[in-house]
């Protein structure tokens, strides 16, 4: 039966923008929180092998796959509490929105906290979906989702990015995701006394390990597009001592862009300056690790159309975007229909402290992600 409108809550939609706020505060409480809350907003709690933790309102037609949103509540070091966050509370209080509005759901809606979506833990981002830490492959199984497990994944989070502050649009309508990519490379060379040494007798895995930093700029420079980005975010040297010249050296590099063939020529152009750098300066390149190297991903028309209207129903003014930044919906995307819902944040501002959204754009965003689920829900 085609959804009518007129099931779809009305736009007098109630936030409880005071206890969400406050939630946001106390998320570092972290899943036993998350899970509590699930609880009070009627949803019956799961949780997988991997820590996924999904909380379930059965729908009238509960056999039908159901319709999905969630997101991430782990950060990087010194970093902000909107970042995943923001999708996690939002998704519970979207819920008790539509509950609030007396609406009935037909297909079954689930909220999901996924597990370690950030690298910082594991070394490898959005651990819940493609790799497990199980105690046994039997284990790890039971975690991977079927193609069509859902009928439409949803992620609401902030934009990470100025343009909706910028131009004072209230939602971000995402329909792609930008390809991520992540290297690990280690140099080693002999080392020694920083006096004693003489600058030709060195081979400085410090100084190919900068070397290669700048040597990822240039390439990324010159891929001919400001779509492509290149971050060396973590450079550690051994034995990290002023007088000795270093004999091991770690970098990891960050590369993305919309255009996975361009992001591939840099990795690329990137290895073959960690070869030529190691020859040079008589270091071994004792690794070269392509950690990850995904496709980027595009949001689905159906759940397209569903946020757009919403944010008409709710008279929000909206444009579509891409994400630069990679979410769980990057790889949800391979198993179901995929949306985003983007809010403004403070300048843009995200992965440090001064990451900032505003409790309104806060709940316009979850009025959003409630109608669009619903609409989807109907379908
Ligand atoms: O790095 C990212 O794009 C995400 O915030 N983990
Ligand atoms: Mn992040
Ligand atoms: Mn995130
Ligand atoms: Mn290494």
């Amino acid at each position: 039966t085609q959804s009518c409108n007129s099931d779809i809550p009305s736009s007098s939609l109630s936030v409880d923008s005071e206890s969400l706020q406050r939630q946001l505060e106390k998320d570092v409480l972290a899943r036993r929180f998350i899970k509590d809350l699930m609880g009070r907003s009627g949803l019956s709690v799961h949780e997988d092998a991997v820590g996924n933790i999904f909380g379930r309102w059965e729908g009238t037609e509960s056999e039908l796959p159901a319709v999905a949103t969630g997101s991430h509540i782990d950060a990087i070091p010194y970093s902000g509490k909107y970042d995943g966050v923001v999708g996690v509370l939002g998704a519970i209080e979207a819920i008790n929105v539509l509950r609030r509005s007396g609406f009935k759901p037909k297909r079954s809606l689930e909220v999901i906290l996924f597990t370690s979506e950030e690298p910082t833990r594991f070394g490898i981002s959005c651990l819940g979906r493609l790799a497990g830490y199980a105690k046994d492959q039997e284990d790890l199984s039971s975690v991977f989702m079927k193609e069509g497990h859902y009928s439409a994944f949803l992620e609401l989070h902030i934009e990470q990015g100025p343009i909706l502050e910028e131009e004072g649009i209230s939602i971000g309508i995402v329909t792609a995701i930008a390809a991520p990519a992540s290297i690990k490379v280690d140099f080693e060379g002999n080392g020694g006394h920083a006096g004693a040494v003489l600058m030709p007798y060195r081979n400085d895995a410090g100084l190919a390990a900068a070397e290669l930093a700048l040597a990822v700029e240039k390439h990324v420079l010159d891929s001919g597009s400001v779509d492509t980005v290149g971050t060396v975010g973590i450079m550690e040297l051994h034995p990290g001592a002023i007088n000795s010249i270093p004999s091991k050296s770690h970098v990891e590099i960050d590369t993305r862009d919309i255009d996975e063939s361009r992001r591939d020529t840099v990795i690329e152009k990137v290895h073959l300056s960690a070869i030529a750098i190691a020859e040079k300066r008589k270091v071994k390149l004792s690794e070269f690790r392509i950690v990850n190297k995904d496709p980027p991903a595009l949001s689905d028309k159906s759940v397209i159309e569903a946020m757009q209207f919403a944010s008409q129903h709710l008279n929000l003014s909206h444009k579509f975007m891409i994400s630069r930044a990679y979410h769980d919906s990057l790889f949800m995307a391979r198993i179901s229909p995929m949306g985003m819902i983007f809010i403004p944040c403070y300048k843009g501002y995200s992965h440090k402290p001064e990451e900032h959204a505003s409790i309104e754009d806060i709940a316009n965003g979850v009025k959003v992600l409630a109608v669009t689920m619903a609409k989807l829900s109907l379908k």
